[in-house]
């Protein structure tokens, strides 16, 4: 382990990356493995936990925060490719040349000029020269670390900003207020402002972004959830003042975010002189472990269906809260079942969910998955068959193959007898 990272290795001269080639340099190292999760999406997966997470996020400032109109004030993009410059993920943030998160032991270059982004806050600075005011970016976001149960190389975020002029901020007062504060002999950066802003303007703007962040965070773990929070100061390059907000979960304290009030020389820099603004960048694999009670980072890219079936289900209101049950470690059993499907009559017709329910019936908590995996017409009988793989495994011990074949030619007979099919 302690001497690979003395290794040099080769690459090839370019390296292709969502079709576009990009020269090599001795700064690239994004490995296979890693390009190899760029495919994945998890957030644009149907179902899967972090694409609840989002929608329920998207859903609650879509429905908070509305225009005159009743049309929704933050625009969202969640398709940006992960591939940016280290102007975007660096410059633009008035990150210091020689600040300690642009090592390349951190993260992940496909050289000098380009990186897989570090943290969605990489495109704030475009999107706020593009005119807008309102925003959210969800993506992955790559950093190089070790793997473990709270850390992952991949993981997800979404970034939040808010611009405001005077009129925004100090609505009927607007005419009395000031943004900047005009006194120049005496204006000076402290704890509490950067040294552009009145005291007013910051303090608003940073009660409106916590109160943001709090409501959100009822939304997404239930009104009356009772966990602890807790308001921490942090040092970012691109906002002062800073906070990371902590959230206490099983006697654990977990940094959920981190925000603050963006630096006025980034809206200047993006044409943006007059306004003031919040921004946050938050973790999307925290807030789905302690929503879903996931114990490890890892699980949000297994693809076993123990863990993805867990959240199949559709959630208009997007309100639901499951709780994940642990994939048991012990070997499943798949099992293949095949059959031609009853007739249809006036008072019948067959539905796979009535299999779902009787295997459900019979097997119990044995059962971890049932799909449908054949379908076909006979041409001839206009008989329809299917066949359905049952998996079976127990969260305590291995199953013995009779006692699964027992069970199975239960679920035969059960088929048989309650819903008329005929085993094949
Ligand atoms: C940032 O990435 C800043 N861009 C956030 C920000 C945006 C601050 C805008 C101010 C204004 P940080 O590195 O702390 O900050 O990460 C933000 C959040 O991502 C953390 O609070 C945490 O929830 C999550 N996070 C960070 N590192 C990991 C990791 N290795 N695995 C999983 N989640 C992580
Ligand atoms: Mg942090």
């Amino acid at each position: 382990h302690g001497s690979a990272r003395f290794l040099t290795k080769k690459y090839d001269p370019t390296v292709k990356l969502f079709g576009r080639e990009y020269p090599t340099d001795e700064w690239t190292n994004v490995n296979k493995s890693i390009q190899d999760k760029l495919e994945r999406k998890l957030i644009h997966q149907k179902y899967h936990p972090l694409n609840h997470l989002a929608n329920k996020i998207k859903h609650f400032f879509y429905k908070t925060y509305i225009n005159r109109n009743g049309n929704p004030l933050f625009t969202i993009f969640d398709n940006f490719s992960p591939v940016v410059s280290v102007e975007q993920n660096f410059d633009s943030l008035l990150t210091p040349k020689d600040h300690v998160s642009r090592s390349k032991k951190d993260c992940f270059y496909v050289n000098r000029n380009y990186l897989l982004r570090a943290h969605t806050t990489a495109h704030d600075n475009e999107l706020i020269r593009s005119g807008l005011n309102c925003f959210l970016t969800f993506g992955d976001v790559y950093r190089r670390d070790e793997i473990d149960s709270k850390h992952y190389p991949v993981f997800h975020q979404c970034d939040g900003v808010r611009l405001f002029d005077k009129n925004e901020l100090f609505k009927d007062k607007a005419l009395e207020m000031d943004i900047f504060d005009k006194d120049e002999a005496g204006i000076k950066r402290t704890f509490e402002k950067q040294e552009y802003y009145t005291l007013d303007a910051s303090k608003i703007v940073e009660y409106d972004l916590k109160n943001t962040l709090t409501k959100l965070v009822q939304f997404i773990f239930g009104n009356n959830c009772k966990l602890n929070m807790k308001w921490v100061s942090a040092t970012f390059p691109f906002t002062h003042p800073s906070w990371e907000l902590e959230i206490e979960y099983k006697g654990n304290w977990y940094e959920v975010l981190g925000c603050g009030i963006l630096e006025q020389k980034i809206l200047t820099n993006a044409g943006a002189e007059n306004h003031i603004a919040w921004a946050f960048g938050l973790g999307l694999e925290r807030w789905a472990m302690i929503l879903y009670d996931i114990p490890d980072i890892r699980v949000f890219w297994s693809t076993d269906e123990g863990f993805l079936s867990q959240f199949k289900y559709d959630d208009p209101t997007h309100s639901k809260i499951t709780k994940y049950k642990q994939v048991s470690v012990y070997p499943p059993c798949p099992c293949d079942i095949s059959f031609w499907l009853p007739d249809k009559t006036d008072s019948y017709e067959y539905n796979s969910n009535d299999f779902y329910d009787l295997v459900r019936e019979v097997g119990g908590d044995l059962v971890e998955q049932v799909t449908l995996i054949d379908n076909f017409e006979n041409k001839k009988t206009k008989k329809i068959s299917h066949c359905y793989r049952i998996i079976y495994r127990s969260m305590e011990r291995t199953l013995s193959q009779s006692e699964v074949n027992e069970l199975h030619k239960k679920i035969e007979a059960k088929a048989k007898e309650q819903i008329g099919v005929q085993i094949r």
